[in-house]
């Protein structure tokens, strides 16, 4: 967010990075598709780069409260001062709902059999599904002409977060993120800006099984959870970016360095009597990255882009022994195993802007890019016991033999526009190499013999992924307006030969919608195919396809907003694809998607 980087505690993606901040604290939300961002490290596939809220000239306030089905309420109040010389902002903001119901009436708490240990405890069936407080503040100084600093914190206390796919539950996710920016406007006549950022994130996690019958005190389960898992991690980064002008064109070059601490430490009954296990080792991992870019109008109608990247990373797992990676690590593996790895990458990128005529802009792109392999793919680390009643646990290793992933890329898009309706259409093909993906690495033992069972690890692929999407939007008569999308990606393990796991199906949506500024009212259909492209060397399994039906309908008046609307308004029961490849605490069973939903939500803005 605004450079800011920003990392899960969880090894589960209980709290991937969008969990960390409020939508009130948004204002934009950049995408960038494809390997063509070179500012930031580690998007092969891409960048989301979310742009927090600007201050306004003057006092500002806003205000939203939503209510929804199952309680749920979420509000958020901003104020705000814009002087000449300096700014503020504070903000609040609150969450709050109850579990949804899935299209067959029950709660997606309410997913497990009778007999099953993960089955939620009957008084936590209907207890809170999340409860989120946020809290932020930014001030912006003038120090003199030209030079202006910013600070914002923010701080975010989530707590009692249910995720009934995973064998636990989040007992509180503690988030504070800290940014300071100072620009140099125009410093000299050939140099536009200068940016230097240094920031801090930090995330607390805890998550347990005390909500869930597992947790049930028998001769093994001596506490009030059987399984816990306690993280955190810590990013400090700085950056340095100038623009200057150079030549007929603009070049845009600097220095991206940032440090990330992750632990996380694991506790079960299961694995000797409650013995503390380093699941992601206290991973130091360092990261120095240089990138230039530069941009030249060749024409009215042309313009270039092209630029490089070079990286340096250092990835060490400070509590990591040699027994436990001579023990647990490799004899999953045939490469020699370290606990400290470094990387080097560079990568590159063109692209071709064009607009031939009025009203169509066609976009070439041709990049290679790379990504170091994350803490968790290297080093998590967690060994588990078969018993009589779970027979299948594997254990989880990463693999510390990991190579970076390279991404070459080709896109092609063209927008098409006139009076009456744009088209927005794009494809992109990818050939990578070392892509990293999950695998079944199967019982390095004989089976039954030994102390290892099967693991869960990851290995360096080929692959290649392919997809395309395409986006338009037409006007009818009466003030009606027809809005369509279809996207679709296709990929596939060339190792193995079997389709990439994690894939979503062709998806898209069709709406009709009637707006005349201070009113609107939209009906959209959403629909995903069937997927059946799955990997069955990890037992991935199918989905079904659906369709779902929304709608809803605005008013503005000066100030006030209200807007409402039912989702999924059959009440549909389906299921989404992807998710459900995560282990190592993952339970096995779908959730479904939720059912008929209806909310209101009044919105006050000065
Ligand atoms: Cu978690």
């Amino acid at each position: 967010m605004d450079g800011v980087r920003i990392h899960g505690g969880c090894p589960s993606r209980m709290d991937p990075p969008a969990f960390h901040f409020d939508f009130a604290e948004v204002e934009a939300i950049e995408i960038v598709k494809g390997p063509y961002d070179l500012r930031y490290a580690g998007g092969p596939g891409g960048l989301v780069n979310v742009t927090g809220k600007a201050i306004q000239p003057g006092p500002g306030l806003a205000a939203t409260a939503t209510y929804g089905t199952q309680d749920m309420i979420h509000t958020s109040i901003t104020a705000s001062h814009g002087g000449d010389k300096s700014e503020a902002m504070i903000g609040y903001a609150y969450k709050y709902s109850l579990p949804p119901k899935s299209g067959d009436g029950k709660r997606i708490t309410d997913i497990y059999p009778e007999t099953s240990k993960n089955r939620y405890r009957d008084n936590d069936i209907d207890s809170r599904a999340y409860d989120i407080n946020t809290f932020w503040v930014k001030g912006k100084q003038e120090l003199t002409p030209g030079v202006s600093s910013e600070l914002s914190y923010a701080y975010q206390d989530a707590d009692h977060v249910l995720y009934p796919a995973l064998l636990m539950d989040a007992e509180y996710d503690r988030t504070q993120r800290l940014n300071w920016t100072t620009l140099f406007e125009q410093p000299s006549a050939d140099i536009d800006e200068i940016k230097f950022q240094l920031y801090w994130t930090d995330v607390d996690h805890l998550m347990h099984d005390e909500f869930r019958e597992s947790s049930r005190p028998n001769m093994m389960v001596t506490r009030d959870y059987m399984m816990q898992t306690d993280a955190n991690t810590t990013v400090v980064g700085v950056n340095l970016t100038g623009t200057l002008e150079v030549g007929p064109g603009e070049l845009l070059s600097g220095i991206d360095y940032f440090y990330r601490n992750w632990d996380a430490v694991n506790k079960s009954a299961m694995h000797l009597a409650y013995q503390s296990q380093s699941m992601i080792p206290d991973v130091d991992n360092d990261q120095f990255g240089l990138f230039s870019e530069y941009s030249w109008p060749v024409s009215t109608t042309v313009t270039l882009k092209g630029g490089v990247r070079l990286d340096y990373a250092e990835s060490d797992a400070t509590d990591l022994s040699r027994t436990r990676l001579t023990d647990l690590y490799q004899p999953y593996y045939s490469s020699s195993l370290d606990r400290d790895n470094d990387f080097f990458t560079a990568g590159g990128n063109i692209q071709l802007f064009w607009k031939p005529v009025d009203g169509i802009e066609v976009f070439g792109g041709l990049a290679s890019a790379s990504r170091m392999p994350d803490p968790e793919e290297l080093y998590i680390g967690l060994q588990r016991i078969p018993t009589m009643m779970t027979p299948t646990l594997t254990n989880w290793v990463g693999n510390p033999s990991l190579d970076p992933v390279r991404n070459n890329q080709v896109d092609l898009g063209l927008k098409y526009s006139t009076d009456r309706f744009f088209i927005n259409s794009s494809v992109f093909y990818s050939d990578l190499r070392d892509y990293i993906t999950l695998v079944a690495i199967p019982d390095p033992d004989e089976p039954g013999v030994g102390n290892l069972p099967a693991a869960r690890g990851y290995d360096n692929v080929k692959a290649r992924i392919w997809g395309g999407e395409i986006s338009g939007q037409v006007s009818l008569p009466f003030d009606l307006y027809l809005l369509a999308n279809l996207a679709y990606t296709e990929g596939k393990n060339r190792d193995s030969g079997e389709p990439l796991a994690e894939m979503p199906p062709l998806s898209g949506s069709l709406g009709l919608r009637y707006d005349i500024d201070t009113f609107f009212v939209e009906v959209t259909e959403r629909f995903a195919d069937k997927q059946d492209r799955v990997d069955d060397l990890l037992d991935e399994t199918e989905t079904s396809g659906w369709g779902v039906t929304d709608i809803k309908t605005g008013l503005n008046a000066d100030r006030w907003s209200v807007y409402a609307g039912v989702n999924n308004l059959f009440d549909k029961f389906y299921h989404s694809h992807l998710s459900y490849q995560r282990d190592p605490f993952r339970s096995g069973v779908k959730v479904p998607e939720v059912g008929a939903f209806a909310y209101v939500t009044v919105a006050y803005r000065y």
